[in-house]
């Protein structure tokens, strides 16, 4: 029997929203090495904003550079996109201004870790960004499979500093979430963390979800299956109306 012809190559738009070039850099190097073969990563990094996002403000205002972002990508004919950030800032509004799928790094990743475990619990960078994730699980139904939601205290732009020892930090948390939250997966709780995943993993011998990772094979298995976001009701185009532009 006939090999089946391979796809053409799938993009997809992975947008850092804050304004970190390096950060980018090391979110893109993660989603193309998660990626499956014929997956083209586009790192995008927002050009409007904080230059990390740990609270609600910094949320409200990095919003706008992830639209940007994604009416980017959207005009370079991208598949897909993947907002980098386990807020997921403005996931919705970016739904509606978009018919191809798009992924969040928080919602992927949970959902990743419902489909391998029972609980997971989250290990994310200060304890101020907590509440953001509580707020998601509740939002995404996912508050009776998530334990706990833990912090490292690690501002997101230290992550990748040696002197932060991120990696040591990382550990004892996840570790400690193993030992006392009765959980079969732990979800890491910022993109910054992506390139860690792996190695905690192996270390822990227990699942540890990189949300950039999951965000990219869902958004590639949507792709696939040729799905895009619904025009029908709730994620319809905004209403036309007069609007400062963006
Ligand atoms: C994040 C993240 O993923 N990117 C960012 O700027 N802030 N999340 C977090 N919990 O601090």
């Amino acid at each position: 029997m006939a090999e089946p012809a391979p796809d053409r190559a799938c993009v997809i738009n992975v947008i850092n929203p804050n304004t970190t070039e390096s950060m980018t850099a090391l979110i893109a190097q993660a989603a193309q090495l998660s990626a499956g073969p014929h997956i083209r990563i586009v790192g995008r990094t927002s050009s409007f904003g904080p230059a990390s996002i740990e609270g609600h403000y910094d949320e409200a205002l990095a919003t706008i550079g992830m639209l940007k972002a994604v009416a980017a990508g959207d005009a370079e004919g991208v598949d897909a996109h993947v907002i980098a950030c386990f807020g997921d800032p403005g996931l919705l509004a970016a739904r509606e201004i978009t018919t191809a799928p798009v992924l969040g790094i928080a919602e992927a990743a949970m959902r990743a870790a419902t489909f391998i475990a029972i609980h997971f619990s989250i290990v994310t960078t200060l304890t101020r960004t907590r509440v953001i994730a509580e707020h998601l699980l509740r939002n995404y139904g996912m508050e009776h499979a998530c334990r706990r939601v833990r912090a490292v205290d690690v501002a997101v732009l230290d992550l990748d500093k040696p002197d932060a020892n991120v990696r040591g930090l990382l550990l004892r948390e996840c570790r400690d979430a193993l030992d006392h939250d009765g959980i079969g997966a732990i979800v890491l709780g910022c993109a910054g963390m992506a390139d860690l995943a792996q190695d905690l993993s192996s270390e822990l011998g227990i699942p540890v979800i990189d949300g950039v990772a999951a965000a990219v094979r869902f958004a590639e298995a949507l792709v696939g299956l040729k799905l895009k976001t619904s025009k029908v009701g709730d994620l319809a185009f905004p209403i036309p109306k007069a609007r400062t532009p963006i």
